[in-house]
Order: C-alpha cells, then structure tokens, then sequence
C-alpha cells in the first residue's frame, strides 16, 4: 500500500460521517504519490498524518434573541487548520448545512490555496449553521455581534484572520468588525473584505470573480485561445459569480447563465449584469426577481428539474464557471458540458466537481481550473489587505488589481510547470496540489516537530 493510500484508509474510517471532508483529503492525496516517491523526507516526517490534523478547532456555542423575542441557538466554528507558512487566513460561511466536516474541507482546501498564491498566510475556516435567509437586518446583526462574543478571543492581525464566504458579505463583515471593536476596544486589521471606510481594499468585492475569469484566461492563452467570443455559464449569483460575469465581459466574453438555491436564469441576450446586481445586492431577492425585470430570460426552478441534474451545465456553452457551492457539477453534469463542446473550466466555488466530474475534464483534455487555484484571487486579495492595514495605508483599484491578475498569472505558471515537473502537463489538479503542498511541507519539516 502506497503512503498516500495508507493515510486515506485510516482516515475514511474515522471519518465516515464527514463526506465533503474525506472527498476534499482524497482529491489531494490522489495527486501527491509521485512526490511522496521523489521525497522520502515527507513520509519520514510524517507530513500526511500531521498536515490533515487541524491544528486547533474551537466549536462553540452562539445565542441570540430573535425579532420575536425568542431565544435561538446556533453552532460556531472556527477551524485553524495550518499555520506552518503563516497567521491563520480563511473566510466564514453562514448556511445551514455548515458542521465540523464541511469546514475541515474548506479548511483543508484553504491550506493549499493559500500557499498557491505565494504569500505569508496560513490556511483556516469557520462559520456557522446559522440561515440567513428570511432573517432580518437587526437579527443578521445580533448573530454577528452573539458570534463575536466567542470569536474575538482567538483572532488577531497576526493570529488569525477571518473574511466572507457563502452568507457572508460586506453587511456581516462590517457587524462583526464593530462587535471586535467594541469588545476589545482595538481598531486593527482582524478581517477582510471591511469596508473601504474603515480598512477594506479596493477591489477585494471583485477579487475572487476576477480572478477566476484571470485564470481561465491564462489557461486559454497558453493553448493559444482567449476568451474573447466565448458564450459562457455561471452558477450562483452571489460575490463570486457576479464579478466573474462582470470580467467576462470586460474580456469578450457572454455569460448566459446564472443561479441560486432555488432556481436559474438562461439570458440567450447575455446576463444583464446591471439586473443581476439590483436584485441580488441590492433587493437580496430570489432569481425570480429577475425573470420579471427581463422577461424574454428563461426561469428554471430546481424543484421542476430532476433530482442531482442542474439546468446551468445542460446550456451549451464553450466556457463554465461553477460559482455556487460543493459538488454543484457531478459526472453527468461534466458529460454534458463535454459533449456540448465546452472547452474550459474555472472553479470559483470550493470543490463544486465531484472527483469523478473532475477525472471526466482531465480525461477530455480540456483547460481545466481547479478550485484552490482559480479562485485563490479572494484570498490573495485579503492579504493585500491585511497588508494595507498593516502599512495603515491603501493602494487604487487599478495597483490592487494589477497585483491580483500577477498573483494569478503566478498560480496558473507555477501549478502549470509542476505538472510538467511530474510529467503530466496541463494537469492543473496535481499541479496546484503538489505546487501548494510541498511549500507548506517543508516549512513543516524545518520547523521541527511541534
Ligand atoms: P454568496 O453567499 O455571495 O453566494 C452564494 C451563491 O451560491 C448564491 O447564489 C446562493 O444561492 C448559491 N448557493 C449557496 N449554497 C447553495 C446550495 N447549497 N445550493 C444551491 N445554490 C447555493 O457566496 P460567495 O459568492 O462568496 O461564494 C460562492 C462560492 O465561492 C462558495 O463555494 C465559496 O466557498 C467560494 N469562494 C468564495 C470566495 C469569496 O471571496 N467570497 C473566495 C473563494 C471561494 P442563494 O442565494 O439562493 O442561497
Ligand atoms: O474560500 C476562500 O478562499 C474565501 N472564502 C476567502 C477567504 C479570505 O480569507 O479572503
């Protein structure tokens, strides 16, 4: 038995109740024998068994009063996964299938991603099972305040710092940075995506969209393709798939699809971007709200499509962009994208390819960008903002985005040439595993056994 499968087996035993997780560990691990056969100093080191141990979770309990003044109960979670290459970094998600597992994945992933983009920042996660939809403004607030009451303790500008994920934009940012602020009486850097009033970077909203558009663009470019004429589907209408439809444009392209939970819109007239906006950031309204401001779109509600199919991948498009969530993209869905003619594939959610979806694009030879690569924009931009903070100055949009499209021009050379490195060009999958892991590896090892 091979190291890599040796540390897989033990884990799916242990981990039988935590799918996402185990699914996460084994895209991974699938990936790294070639090197852990190169370097025997990673097995000697039992990097593995240490490297899928978080370092620390906190788990606890968050109350709040709602509207109605009724008690209610949450779980908070704050995983700090690996802090080998730097201070604890990773976003927080409010949704309601959040639990331990789902955040050791995006914990897990967060690690790699991180060390992908070439800067100082250890990989973390947190978040909660709590349900945003339907609550109102004062009770958004009130959980933010009730879960900064736990977290505040284990932060800081060089611990740990925490920045939006599903659930959490701008407004639950800014909530929780003045619950900080007032337990501790500190005006510092402890999250990003602040607002640009009180520490937030210029282009952080449209960091991770962009990047991911960036990406696909360098992977295009080197198979002497762009994205210019291309007709494009996205998924999800929230912070990532907004501003990846919004650079889409600006790089030629048409974006005609986009979704939420409860439904997607085909636009054969392009996304309205201007629409998409008004409805999502501005009314927080469902996708329906859309269908009524552009009547000719097309609205297909998920309860009218069969179970585990998904509308967006059915569109025929040369381009994809899966910007929702995990496993939104399984092996029928990457058949038909396949079989349709789509030629590329940028990741802006964490894990939505499920690995069989994920060995389809690598066996069809397409460009194909995962996760922890094609959208490590948000979080590269996050710590050019905890680097304005700290420098307690800030860069224009353009320096920030200048900045952001070298990082990931970075990621797709490096992860491209460690592929090569491994001779399995163009597989990006190894590539950015291998390229994200070995750095935090070594820094492991010289830092001895701790
Ligand atoms: P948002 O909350 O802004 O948007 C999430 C979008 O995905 C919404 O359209 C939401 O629909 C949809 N969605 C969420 N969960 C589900 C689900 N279970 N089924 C169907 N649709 C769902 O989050 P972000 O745009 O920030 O995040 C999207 C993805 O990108 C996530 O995977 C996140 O981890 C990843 N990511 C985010 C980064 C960031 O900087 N924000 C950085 C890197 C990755 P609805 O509104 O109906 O719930
Ligand atoms: O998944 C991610 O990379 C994020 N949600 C962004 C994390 C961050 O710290 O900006």
């Amino acid at each position: 038995m091979t190291y890599t499968s040796k540390v897989l087996e033990d884990l799916r035993v242990r981990h039988s109740h935590q799918p996402e997780f185990l699914q996460a560990v084994e895209e991974v691990l699938n990936t790294l024998q070639p090197l852990m056969d190169k370097e025997p100093k990673y097995e000697k080191n039992k990097i593995l068994e240490r490297i899928v141990e978080p370092e620390r979770i906190i788990q606890f309990r968050v109350e709040w009063i709602d509207d109605k003044g009724e008690i209610q109960v949450n779980r908070g979670y704050r995983i700090q996964y690996n802090s080998a290459i730097g201070p604890y970094k990773g976003g927080l998600r409010l949704h309601p299938t959040v639990n331990e597992g789902v955040l050791r994945f995006l914990g897990f992933e967060q690690i790699f991603k991180n060390s992908l983009t070439g800067t100082a920042i250890g990989g973390a996660k947190g978040g909660s099972d709590f349900d945003p939809k339907g609550k109102s403004e004062t009770e958004i607030m009130r959980f933010c305040q009730a879960f900064m009451v736990q977290l505040y303790r284990y932060i800081g500008p060089t611990i740990d710092v925490p920045a939006g994920d599903i659930g959490v934009g701008g407004r639950e940012i800014g909530y929780l940075y003045g619950a900080y602020k007032r337990l501790t009486t500190r005006y510092e850097g402890i999250l990003t995506g602040k607002d640009l009033n009180f520490g937030g970077s210029l282009a952080r909203k449209e960091a991770t969209g962009y990047g991911v558009v960036y990406f696909a663009a360098e992977m295009l470019k080197d198979r002497g393709d762009s994205l210019e004429g291309k007709i494009c589907a996205v998924s999800g209408s929230g912070n990532v798939a907004t501003y990846c439809v919004e650079k889409l444009y600006q790089e030629g392209a048409k974006p005609v699809t986009i979704s939420d939970s409860r439904g997607s819109i085909y636009d054969p007239n392009g996304i309205n971007l201007e629409v998409m906006k008004q409805v999502k950031e501005v009314e927080r309204a469902s996708l329906t709200r859309y269908k009524e401001l552009v009547p000719e779109a097309v609205y297909v509600p998920v309860a009218d499509y069969p179970e585990g199919k998904h509308y967006v991948w059915t569109v025929p498009v040369d381009a994809a962009f899966p910007c929702a969530t995990q496993n939104e993209v399984n092996l029928e869905d990457a058949r038909t994208l396949l079989a349709n003619g789509c030629k590329c594939v940028a990741e802006g959610a964490n894990m939505p390819s499920s690995i069989d979806a994920i060995n389809a694009f690598l066996a069809s030879g397409i460009a194909y960008g995962p996760a922890k690569a094609a959208n490590a924009g948000g979080v590269a931009t996050s710590q050019l903002e905890m680097e304005q903070n700290a420098g307690m100055t800030s860069w224009t949009f353009e320096e920030v985005d200048a900045k952001l499209h070298q990082i990931m021009r970075n990621i797709y050379r490096n992860a491209a040439a460690t592929a090569e490195e491994f001779g399995q060009p163009g597989n990006l999958v190894l590539g950015a595993n291998i390229c994200g892991f070995r750095k935090v590896a070594d820094a492991m090892i010289a830092q001895g056994v701790i």
